[in-house]
């Protein structure tokens, strides 16, 4: 048993060897900032950010509407993540934190997009006893209201509902078992897209996800939910108006299978919807210690998966959940087990542009015109 394992673990360490290609070419033609090779296509690119880093580190803020013409506000606009609490009660909202990122967003004229209205996740404390069946139809409602709301007219592009599917759950419509669904019924995502659409008629109407990108097993199950769920929501007229792909990729994964992604991404399109890459970036956890290769292999993975995804034209906005290393997510959630700094981003600690920035400059530089 221990023999299989270790030598399991060791084809995997060759395999994640083998990815590396130390002859790939990431030349990229000029110098223009990764929004202007965008928008020559027709495509926005934009990062996430959050605010008190915005305001902890000017050159961040310097850097982001330079490289971006998108911002998304990774905590402030959630009902509650980190130091942001929009909805410190069920009957209050603090919208300072939220209004901050829109006032960024608009003072360098970026677009803003919202992140996001209905999740099971990053809610505040009072919300699981809060909420029962006779009042979370008033309380989802209520919150789409506001919410989209006040930022009528100055939203890109809202994340109405967020992750969910969750085929694991065992349900055949694949839907996640929360308690929006365990109190309003299948139907609260209609319910929601229906508000939404009323609140703020500009905006496009997003439902995002993860976990849709690899040939695995997992994959494979999600892709299927949620086409399930993309054509249930158009067949009965639900106001959806596009698809938010998270795409938080793996450095270490050897299973991009570029011809059933394209297949994925097409059937989207077909139901006439839009594609957002919303959440792009490439953990590096599990590749080899030495930068060079490790930022090679980044590089590679942001290369071959957005080369597939940008070929689609219903593909309109790609978004790297950061712009620069040292503020990914995963520096806390994935940190390397040898203790050096991650490096999932275009731009390094010192807002260097890296391997991974080239290769997505090169995609836009190549991709079709939209
Ligand atoms: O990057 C976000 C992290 O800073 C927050 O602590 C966390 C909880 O609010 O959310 C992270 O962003 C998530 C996003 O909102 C939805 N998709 C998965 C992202 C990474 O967890």
């Amino acid at each position: 048993m221990g023999t299989v394992t270790g030598a399991k673990a060791a084809y995997k360490r060759y395999q994640i060897l083998a990815l590396d290609d130390p002859t790939r070419d990431f030349t990229v033609t000029g110098n223009a900032p990764l929004k202007a090779r965008a928008q020559a296509k027709g495509l926005i690119y934009g990062s996430s950010a959050r605010y008190k880093d915005l305001i902890a580190d000017p050159d961040l803020a310097n850097e982001l509407p330079v490289e971006c013409n998108m911002l998304v506000p990774e905590w402030e606009m959630k009902w509650s993540a980190g130091d942001a609490l929009l909805r410190p009660t069920p009957d209050r909202f603090d919208f300072t934190l939220a209004d901050r990122m829109a006032e960024f967003a608009q003072h360098h004229q970026m677009l803003l997009r919202g992140h996001t209205l209905i999740w099971h996740l990053c809610v505040p404390s009072w919300f699981e006893t809060g909420i029962h069946t006779d009042n979370a139809e008033q309380l989802l409602t209520q919150h789409i209201q506001t919410v989209a709301g006040r930022y009528a007219g100055k939203i890109h592009s809202w994340d109405v509902v967020n992750e969910a599917i969750e085929p694991r759950d065992g349900r055949s419509d694949g839907l996640r078992e929360t308690l929006w669904l365990k109190c309003l019924g299948a139907d609260y995502i209609d319910l929601a897209f229906r508000t939404a659409a009323t609140a703020d008629p500009d905006a496009l109407l997003v439902y995002n996800d993860y976990g849709l990108e690899y040939d695995t097993f997992e994959c494979e199950a999600r892709r299927i939910a949620i086409l399930k769920l993309l054509e249930r929501l158009k067949a009965q007229g639900t106001p959806i108006h596009a698809v938010g792909l998270q795409s938080h990729l793996d450095g270490s994964e050897t299973c991009f299978n570029a011809e059933k992604f394209r297949r994925f991404l097409s059937d989207i399109a077909s139901l006439g919807l839009k594609i957002l890459i919303t959440e792009l970036d490439v953990e590096d956890k599990n590749l080899p210690a030495d930068v060079a290769v490790r930022d090679r292999i980044v590089a590679s993975a942001y290369e071959d998966f957005l080369s597939v995804a940008l070929d689609e034209t219903a593909v309109i906005a790609v978004i790297t959940w950061g712009l620069n290393d040292p503020y990914s997510w995963l520096a806390e959630t994935s940190p390397r087990s040898d203790g050096l700094p991650i490096r999932p981003l275009p731009l390094d600690e010192s807002l260097n542009r890296k391997l991974a920035w080239q290769a997505i400059a090169r995609c836009f530089d190549q991709c079709p015109k939209r």
